[in-house]
């Protein structure tokens, strides 16, 4: 009974993490290669990793996030256009012209202080602006473009 109990566990750890690899975390349409791509947290796990601390306007202190850059998110789906519709699991929709991500490391963030981003908790994947370093962006015009929990990315 423990044994097989015990390779059932093992069965299913070693099921759960290929499958938690091929989870799509994010789905580009528009301009993009073959009008859409889908993109799962092995795709994200294979491009160059960036982070650093920042405040935010929903949380105190300065969390650390860590993720992919959206430009090379953008670069990996063949995105060609001026701006990205950005939608969230609650629906929330906001348009962000695709210049901010040259001119700033905006993150498409997946942990928090090292700790994945959940949906009841902003995740899995929460865009994130290098707020403390340029002071332009601590602004809620910049505020609006952090799209929590997103789901989708629609190129124009
Ligand atoms: N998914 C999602 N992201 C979102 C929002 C939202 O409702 N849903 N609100 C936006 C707005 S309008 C602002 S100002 C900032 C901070 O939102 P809050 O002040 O409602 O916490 O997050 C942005 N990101
Ligand atoms: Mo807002």
């Amino acid at each position: 009974m423990r044994h097989t109990v015990l390779r059932l566990i093992m069965i299913l750890a070693i099921w759960a993490a290929p499958a938690r690899a091929q989870e799509v975390l994010l789905t580009l349409t528009g301009a993009v290669t073959d009008g859409r791509v889908d993109i799962t947290r092995a795709d994200l796990a294979a491009l160059p990793q960036h982070g650093y601390a920042t405040s935010t306007s929903v949380s105190d202190g300065r969390p650390r996030f860590d993720g992919v850059l959206m430009r090379d998110l953008l670069a990996l789906a063949g995105a060609k256009g001026e701006s990205v519709r950005a939608r969230a699991l609650n629906d929330y929709v906001f348009d962000i012209p695709i210049s901010d991500f040259h001119r700033y490391d905006v993150l498409a963030a997946l942990t928090m202080n090292g700790a994945p981003l959940t949906a009841r908790d902003k995740g899995p994947v929460w865009i994130v602006y290098p707020r403390d370093d340029h002071p332009e962006l601590a602004d809620i015009r910049y505020d609006m473009r952090w799209v929590w929990q997103l789901v989708a990315l629609h190129v124009e």
